[in-house]
């Protein structure tokens, strides 16, 4: 486009991209230390179109939950090493785990055992031999919500993009990944300029109007695999995997040319805003602690060289 752009356009599209719903497969993770019981399990899910990933020694499960990310576990009760409900315990001591399903599949028919087990951070007691469509409709149900559960969890209401806790933790998924691939990766951090001004003189629907219409703007000239998330108020933070410093300060110094074009239809006159950016690419000695602290201090450099502008 051309010229300055009007930011109705822009805001009527914000509930499209919120509510996108995805279709991807449901993926269970089994932990049952005998290998029979595991490939039945797996051939019933699989055949339902579910992807399965299973674990014999339960030693390496955070490890599995963290790589395989699962909707749901289907654990056993009674393994060598350790019990089943002392590897939930173990589980939901997790942050990011605590919403994920741990379903009990389990020759164990006394229901006294089976409530323990329950409480012990599981949702429910599945006895075997269980018939193929109840596995996979108990599965299912709990998969489903559990997902929808958790697409709230992670987003801010606002804008429909990530919210501090999650972005921080697609920051650090994103951060293996790129070591382990030797690849770059960049995190960027920007805060709107002058926010207050804008809230003190044009009213704080009129802020909410610009905050969401940037959450809006990222989104639709970021890559898909860019994760972007509302970091604070007026602040916002995009991790881009594959991606060095130098080129995502391109990409963001053309979205912040773009954006300062916005015009925000006002009286007695228009509303025009900017933001400010400072960008760190990964580096070997680099923590998220410290990648997020040295965003910060570019981008506090960005605000000390006038705004509107990308520092890296
Ligand atoms: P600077 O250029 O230095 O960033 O100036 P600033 O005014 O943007 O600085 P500051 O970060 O101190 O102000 C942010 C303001 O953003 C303060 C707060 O009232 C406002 N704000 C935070 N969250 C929201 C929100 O959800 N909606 C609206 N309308 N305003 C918000
Ligand atoms: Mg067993
Ligand atoms: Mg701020
Ligand atoms: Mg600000």
């Amino acid at each position: 486009f051309t010229g300055t752009l009007d930011a109705s356009s822009l805001l009527e599209k914000v509930e499209v991209v919120t509510s996108s719903a995805h279709y991807e497969p449901f993926r269970v993770l089994i932990i049952d230390d005998s290998r029979a019981q595991a490939t039945h399990t797996e051939r019933v899910l699989n055949n339902a179109g579910i992807v399965t990933r299973t674990l014999i020694d339960p030693i390496n499960a955070l490890n599995a939950l963290a790589e395989f990310q699962p909707d749901l576990i289907i654990l056993d009760m009674y393994m060598p090493d350790c019990i089943g409900t002392e590897l939930a315990k173990v589980i939901r001591q997790h942050e990011r785990y605590v919403s994920v399903p741990i379903i009990y599949l389990s020759a164990e028919d006394d229901l006294d055992k089976q409530l323990d087990a329950m409480s012990e951070g599981g949702d429910d007691f599945l006895t075997k031999p269980i018939k193929p469509s109840h596995l996979i409709a108990t599965v299912r149900t709990r998969a489903e919500r559990a997902r929808n559960l958790k697409a709230h969890i992670v987003r801010d209401s606002l804008t429909g993009l990530f919210n501090h806790t999650h972005t921080l933790q697609l920051l650090e998924d994103a951060r293996l990944r790129a070591r382990r691939d030797n690849q770059p990766l960049s995190f960027a951090m920007l805060d709107i300029d002058h926010f207050k001004k804008v809230n003190d003189e044009y009213g704080h629907p009129m802020g909410d109007r610009v905050i969401k219409s940037l959450a809006l703007f990222l989104k639709q000239r970021l890559r898909k695999t860019d994760q972007i998330g509302r970091y604070g108020g007026e602040e916002f933070a995009v991790v881009l995997p594959d991606t060095d410093a130098a080129s995502a300060a391109k990409v963001l110094d053309e979205i912040r040319r773009r954006f300062a074009e916005i015009r925000y239809p006002a009286q007695p006159q228009d509303l025009l805003c900017t933001f400010s950016c400072g960008i760190v690419e990964l580096s070997a000695d680099a923590d998220v602690k410290t990648l997020t602290q040295r965003a910060d201090e570019a981008l506090y450099r960005a605000k000390r060289g006038g705004r509107n502008c990308v520092e890296c």
